[in-house]
C-alpha cells in the first residue's frame, strides 16, 4: 500500500526535486502539497510549488498556502542560494493549477483528522511554522500522524550559522514546538543531506533520461551547483529535501540513530542549532532519530527512477 504524505516546503531547487520524487516514485501517495515562507516568500514559493507541478504532470493533488512569516522572527530568505524568484535558472512555465482557498494549517488538519490514525506522514522541507501552527491548532494531530520526516537541522555542523542549518534557524520557535511533540519524528539533517551530492555522473545520469522534466531538474542543478561553489566551497551541490522523501520510501537508503533532539533558542552563536545528546543510550521513550549515512548509489536511483516514471511532459 503506498504511503500517504503530505509534503509542506518552499521551492526551492531541491524542494522541486523533492515534489518530482514524491511525484514520480510509486510508493508514494502525495496528499497535497503545502507551502510555507523560507527560500523566499510565500508568494514566490507557492508559485513556484504551481510551477513545478506543471513540470511533473502533478494533477488532482491541492496545493495550499500556509504562513507569511515565522511565528516570532522577520522573515529571511535564502536568495544567495536560491536566487531572486526562489527558483532560479530554469523558465518556470505558467502554472496550470490553482492555490486552494483554504489556509495550508487547515489543510494538513483536515486530512490528518480525516485519514486513519498513523497513516499519513508529514514531510516537511522548509521552516517548520506550518507544521507548527497546525499541532497548536489541533493537538490531536500529534498522535495522529504515523511520523514527521523532516529535512532540517545537523548535529554536528549547520549552513545558516556555524552550527544552525537554515529551515530551523529561520523559525526555531516552530522547530522547538515540532521537535518537542512526541510524534516519532525523524531529522534528516545537514549530516546525511551533505552526502547527497549531485555529482557529474548523477548530472549525466539525469540527462540521460532525455525528457523536458529530466532537462528541467538539470537546469536547477547548474543553478544550485554556482550557488553551493559560490557561496559554501562546494564541488558538487548538496539536493537536500529530496533525502526525507527517500527515506519514506525505503528507510534502508540511510541509517538513522535513535537520540534525544532539542532546539536552541537562547544561544548567542548557537541560536536554531540542533542539539543532539549522544551521550547514553536514549531513554525508552525517546522520539526522535536522526539520518546518518546515505546509500548515494540507491538514492539517486530513485530520482532517476520518479523522471523515468514521469516520462514526457509538454509545458
Ligand atoms: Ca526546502
Amino acid at each position: 500500500m503506498a504511503k500517504k504524505i503530505i509534503l509542506d516546503c518552499d521551492p526551492g531547487h531541491d524542494d522541486a526535486i523533492a515534489m518530482l520524487l514524491a511525484h514520480g516514485n510509486p510508493e508514494i501517495e502525495l496528499l497535497a502539497v503545502t507551502t510555507v515562507v523560507g527560500n523566499q516568500t510565500l508568494e514566490k514559493v507557492t508559485r513556484n510549488a504551481l510551477a513545478v507541478a506543471r513540470v511533473a504532470n502533478i494533477t488532482g493533488v491541492p496545493f495550499a498556502a500556509g504562513a507569511t512569516r515565522p511565528l516570532v522572527r522577520q522573515v529571511e530568505v535564502a536568495d544567495e542560494i536560491h536566487g531572486d524568484s526562489g527558483l532560479d535558472g530554469p523558465v518556470l512555465p505558467e502554472p496550470a493549477i490553482k492555490i486552494e482557498p483554504i489556509h495550508a494549517i487547515d489543510l494538513i488538519i483536515d486530512l490528518v483528522m480525516s485519514h486513519p490514525p498513523k497513516t499519513i506522514t508529514l514531510v516537511p522541507t522548509g521552516g517548520l511554522t506550518n507544521i507548527a501552527l497546525a499541532v497548536r491548532k489541533e493537538p490531536r494531530i500529534a498522535e495522529r500522524v504515523k511520523e514527521v520526516v523532516l529535512m532540517g537541522g545537523g548535529y554536528h555542523v549547520g549552513n545558516w550559522s556555524a552550527v544552525a542549518e537554515f529551515n530551523i534557524k529561520i523559525d526555531p520557535e516552530a522547530a522547538h514546538i515540532v521537535f518537542n511533540e512526541k510524534w516519532p519524528l525523524t531529522m534528516v539533517g545537514l549530516d546525511l543531506t551533505h552526502q547527497a551530492l549531485a555529482t557529474p555522473e548523477v548530472y549525466s545520469r539525469i540527462a540521460a533520461v532525455g525528457t523536458r522534466p529530466a532537462k528541467f531538474v538539470n537546469e536547477l542543478l547548474d543553478f544550485f551547483s554556482q550557488s553551493y561553489k559560490d557561496r559554501q566551497g562546494f564541488d558538487a551541490p548538496p539536493v537536500h529535501d529530496p533525502c526525507a522523501v527517500a527515506y519514506v520510501i525505503d528507510p534502508n537508503v540511510m541509517t538513522v540513530h535513535k537520540v534525544p533532539v532539542d532546539i536552541e533558542l537562547t544561544g548567542t552563536l548557537t541560536l536554531g542549532m540542533t542539539v543532539a545528546d549522544f551521550r547514553a543510550a536514549p531513554p525508552a521513550d525517546c522520539h526522535t532519530q536522526v539520518a546518518v549515512k546515505l546509500d548515494h548509489q540507491r538514492f539517486w536511483d530513485l530520482i532517476v527512477d520518479a523522471l523515468e516514471r514521469i516520462g514526457e511532459v509538454e509545458f
